[in-house]
């Protein structure tokens, strides 16, 4: 049993030195944060990008409001993140999968957050992977009328359809969002779609009046659907906290 009496990083070893029979086991090492607050980091979903392009805007956030830090992990030579008045993103002249890290390092009172990495394609305009806008988007689709409209009629608005990429002339296709509650939180699945140029973003209110953007966990990215149709699933988890009237919801808007 481990008793805690302050706050800082703790380190467990284990170790089994082995008998006449046994060899010594591989000692493990663990180590965790004994901290009064914990935080989480939200990395809004970012679409793949068009070779060069520049300027392209990152929502990153800490729970605990502390800066966070975004850096390339994987990419171009020349692919970089700027901070001036917020997070940008100099794709790179390279074709490749970039891949961006975010971290909070914490501070007396809070711990670390877990890392979140953030995976997209860089490729050529002409691609069929490549981003697209909602107009060139519902040209493919012969539609047209504004962001609300619902061409088949499921109920999933066509812009709905283009930020989680399904047929919205299909009313079979439509991967909608879905919550289920789990101990005192509600985990939301989010699917988007890695062509559509989207923020995304959870809301919560306590009135269902004024909203405010939340900073959900990123519990899991998954990526899934096909070449000239990728998609991340996002499973992202609120916490109910002390407060019983809370609402929350996943906004869709345009960039
Ligand atoms: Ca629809």
């Amino acid at each position: 049993m481990l008793t805690f009496t302050g706050k800082g990083t703790v380190r467990v070893s284990a170790n089994q030195s082995g008998d006449n029979q046994y060899a010594p086991a591989e000692p493990v090492m663990r180590s965790f944060v004994i901290a009064d607050t914990l935080q989480h980091i939200f990395f809004e979903p970012v679409a793949n990008q068009i070779k060069g392009a520049t300027g392209v805007v990152l929502h990153v956030v800490s729970s605990s409001g502390l800066p966070v830090a975004v850096q390339v992990l994987s990419g171009s030579s020349d692919s970089i993140v700027t901070d001036t008045s917020g997070f940008e993103l100099a794709v790179g002249s390279e074709v490749r999968e970039v891949v961006l890290s975010a971290t909070q390092a914490g501070d007396g009172d809070t711990a670390p957050a877990v890392e979140v990495l953030m995976r997209f394609q860089v490729v050529e305009a002409n691609a069929v992977n490549a981003p697209r806008s909602f107009a060139t988007w519902q040209a493919v689709y012969a539609i047209s009328g504004d962001a609300t409209n619902d061409s088949d009629s499921d109920g999933v608005s066509d812009f709905q359809e283009y930020a989680s990429g399904s047929d919205p002339t299909d009313p079979d296709s439509s991967t909608k969002v879905s919550v289920v509650r789990v101990d005192g939180a509600f985990v939301f699945t989010v699917p988007v779609s890695l062509r559509a140029l989207v923020d995304v973003r959870v809301k919560e209110s306590l009135t269902l009046s004024a909203w405010t953007d939340a900073a959900p966990e990123l519990l899991e990215i998954l990526q899934t659907g096909s070449m000239d149709n990728p998609l991340q699933v996002f499973r992202l988890r609120v916490s109910m906290g002390d407060a019983l009237s809370n609402f929350w919801k996943v906004h869709f808007g345009a960039q």
